[in-house]
């Protein structure tokens, strides 16, 4: 494990030292300011977290998770605060009737299980989440903003004390604490939801109430509020393009929250080639990227990880991964580190011998190419994500052309019809409480600083495509990092990971499990 350490330190140092340096001044001076505000300035209430043993991590339970003073790892109470404001302001200037009253209910998710009473590993919904830092489960948060006044109320129902239900689940916030520790104005129980979404929405005519009800978070809740709808008269309207308009630009505190789980992701993919050699297997790879990530401080991986040997790696979501590595084959990693609940996503193809073949390192030489031409891209007038994939078909097509693997006669929309069949997948993503962040914010739309997408270009070329020469046949080969667009140049969170092809083959192979 040492020299491995040492290995991927010196190889890593230089680019970590960049990505966290920049960005962390400015938090911190946020944070530790004693700058007293002149005169007549508004000051901000301030909130503390409550002691005692609650119902998630605290800064005085978990001081080495979380910083003192802060509700969640980075953030502190005042930032879900503000975003719970600025989500009401959004959602009332989208509506000109100032008569009406708004209800916004976002619920948290629901335990689900595997089998009888096994739950699976509980993952929070991430908009509920970013509006609270609430890791409870079937929590609601309700906001309640009266119409023709600038003043509105946060409501979290949550399950309260109960002696017999947390000897088997663990301690709760409940009802007394929950309203300091998450900084809302009341804290109700959840069985009284159903009661108190009737009787609002009633008396609160005209009403807009604001749910999303599209595969909601919690169907438990869903006929709660469809009866309070239909009996209160009020309209729907969906909350959730307004939230991921908010959550697809990161704040300063979130960004240092990427980079950590950037930089974890990062370090299990470089363990990951170290660890392998011909005859290990893609589950054990598995393995070393799990164990790597948890050990780094994450809480899982982001996603079920692809580790693609040889042709497997044509199937793009292939997961199997069962399969023994040979000599010969070049291996497929995507994978990702869920910290905090952001995620990073890196893809980094290598040979399995240590040593790139003549074919496999001409592929994949002209895709890094490709990936940094298409980073260097967003930094100079950062396309929209659409127009990203754009060029990549182009500059894929271009590369393909040059190295004799598609012919020299093509050109125009052919030759960019040729480079999308070799990958048909898109060239980015946004990234950040979700794997597939903000999925309401369309691909088409501008890229703006505070952004992290992913930039992920690749090629697959199944064994028995004999549009290609057959020395290219049989392999899937991808470079994706994850970016952070800045009024300056885009910083690439990912930059600790590996992908010179010559650095390639100094890691690969060189730690043994
Ligand atoms: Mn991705």
């Amino acid at each position: 494990m040492n020299t491995l350490h040492k290995l991927t330190i010196n190889l890593a140092a230089k680019a970590r030292k960049r990505v966290l340096r920049q960005g962390l001044s400015r938090v911190w001076l946020r944070c530790r300011s004693t700058v007293e505000n002149p005169p007549g300035v508004k000051t901000m209430p301030q909130f503390t977290v409550p002691t005692g043993i609650l119902g998630q991590a605290t800064c005085h339970t978990h001081p080495h998770l979380i910083q003192p003073g802060y509700l969640t790892c980075g953030i502190t109470q005042m930032e879900y605060r503000e975003r719970r404001e600025t989500l009401v302001n959004k959602l009332v200037s989208e509506m000109e009737n100032t008569h009406q009253s708004h209800i916004i209910v976002i619920p948290a998710a629901r335990k689900q299980y595997m089998s009888d009473k096994i739950p699976y590993v509980f993952r929070q919904n991430s908009d509920f989440y970013y509006l609270t830092g609430c890791l409870e489960p079937s929590a609601i948060l309700v906001i309640v903003k009266p119409a023709q006044t600038d003043n509105f109320k946060s409501i979290m129902f949550v399950h309260d004390k109960d002696s017999h239900a947390e000897l088997w689940e663990g301690p709760r916030t409940g009802c007394a604490s929950a309203a300091h520790l998450f900084a809302v104005d009341e804290a109700r129980p959840v069985e009284s939801f159903g009661n108190f979404i009737s009787k609002i929405t009633k008396s609160s005519r005209p009403s807009m109430v604001w749910y999303h009800n599209e595969s909601p978070a919690n169907p438990d809740i869903d006929s709660a509020v469809r009866t309070a709808l239909r009996d209160g008269q009020a309209s729907l309207q969906d909350p959730q393009r307004a939230l991921h308009f908010m959550r697809v630009r990161k704040s300063p505190a979130e960004i240092e929250l990427m980079k950590e789980t950037c930089y974890i992701g990062s370090q299990s993919i470089n363990m990951a080639m170290a660890c392998t050699k011909p005859g290990v297997t893609e589950h054990q790879v598995n393995a070393v990227l799990e164990y790597t990530c948890r050990q780094g401080g994450a809480e899982h991986l982001a996603f079920p990880p692809v580790v693609a040997g040889g042709p497997r790696a044509t199937h793009i979501h292939y997961i199997a991964n069962n399969q023994t590595l040979a000599a010969d084959e070049m291996l497929l990693v995507d994978s990702g580190s869920q910290r905090w609940l952001y995620n990073s996503d890196i893809s980094r193809t290598w040979p399995v011998s240590g040593k790139f073949s003549k074919h496999h390192r001409i592929l994949y030489e002209l895709v890094l190419a490709v990936q940094k031409r298409l980073i260097e891209l967003l930094g100079e007038h950062r396309p929209a994500l659409d127009q990203l994939f754009d060029s990549m078909c182009r500059l894929l097509g271009t590369h393909l052309q040059q190295e004799g693997i598609i012919p020299k006669h093509v050109d125009g929309n052919e030759l960019i019809g040729k480079a999308y069949r070799l990958c048909p997948h898109h060239v980015s993503h946004y990234l950040g409480l979700d794997v597939h962040d903000s999925p309401l914010v369309r691909r088409n739309s501008p890229v703006t600083a505070g952004m992290i997408v992913t930039v992920e270009p690749g090629i697959y070329i199944r064994p028995d495509d004999e549009t290609v020469p057959a020395e290219f046949r049989g392999v899937g080969i991808r470079v994706e990092d994850d970016v952070l667009i800045t009024e300056g140049d885009p910083l690439v969170l990912t930059e600790a990971c590996v992908k010179e092809a010559d650095d390639i083959e100094a890691i690969v192979g060189k730690h043994s499990m």
